[in-house]
């Protein structure tokens, strides 16, 4: 099922999110949800808590065009640890439409976490995977990519979306 995707300035988006108790049938349905909502957008990665549901739940998947997709699901993930080295990507965000900028984060990170079976896994992740968990488990402590630009770009984009609210606009364009 889809499920509408929520945009700054929602206060939701800074919330501190609830770790799962257990991977039951409900949370594998969010995970459905969440998948089937990235791919429409479309995204490479999606927080439980960009659809309103305030879980440590998150979906990647950033297989290339033409690769076959490699879908992620991944509740209660845990950052073990993070490389020195740093790379910058130009992101972006579902909850701030259309609006991108470089970031720099750890270039690999290895992430605890419980898999849709419920097993307890651990991954290595290095480029653009390693900078979309990060960036997923950011929205799971009220973090988002805009709170590691500048001051004056953030608040640029924050009142952008802050006018856009009032006004009835949906996108923030
Ligand atoms: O969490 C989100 O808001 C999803 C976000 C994830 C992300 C993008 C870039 C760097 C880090 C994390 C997106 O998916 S924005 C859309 C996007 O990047 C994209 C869309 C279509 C094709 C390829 C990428
Ligand atoms: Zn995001």
């Amino acid at each position: 099922m889809l499920r509408p995707i929520i945009i700054l300035p929602d206060p939701r988006l800074r919330l501190q999110c609830e770790p799962v108790a257990k991977v039951d049938d409900e949370v594998r349905k969010l995970m459905d949800d969440m998948l089937e909502t990235m791919y429409e957008a479309p995204g490479i990665g999606l927080a439980a808590i960009q659809i309103a549901v305030p879980k440590r739940v998150i979906v990647m998947d950033t297989a290339k065009k033409d690769e076959p997709p490699q879908p992620l699901c991944l509740a209660n993930p845990e950052i073990l640890w993070s490389s020195p080295e740093k790379r910058v990507y130009e992101e972006g965000c579902l909850s701030i439409p259309d609006y991108y900028e470089e970031v720099e984060r750890p270039d690999r990170v290895t992430v605890r976490f419980v898999d849709r079976e419920g097993a307890q896994r651990e991954i290595e992740a290095d480029g653009l995977l390693a900078t979309c968990v990060q960036h997923e488990i950011d929205h799971l402590n009220g973090v988002l990519f805009i709170d590691h630009i500048s001051r004056l770009k953030r608040s640029r984009v924050i009142k952008r979306f802050e006018k856009a609210a009032k006004q009835g606009d949906p996108v923030g364009g």
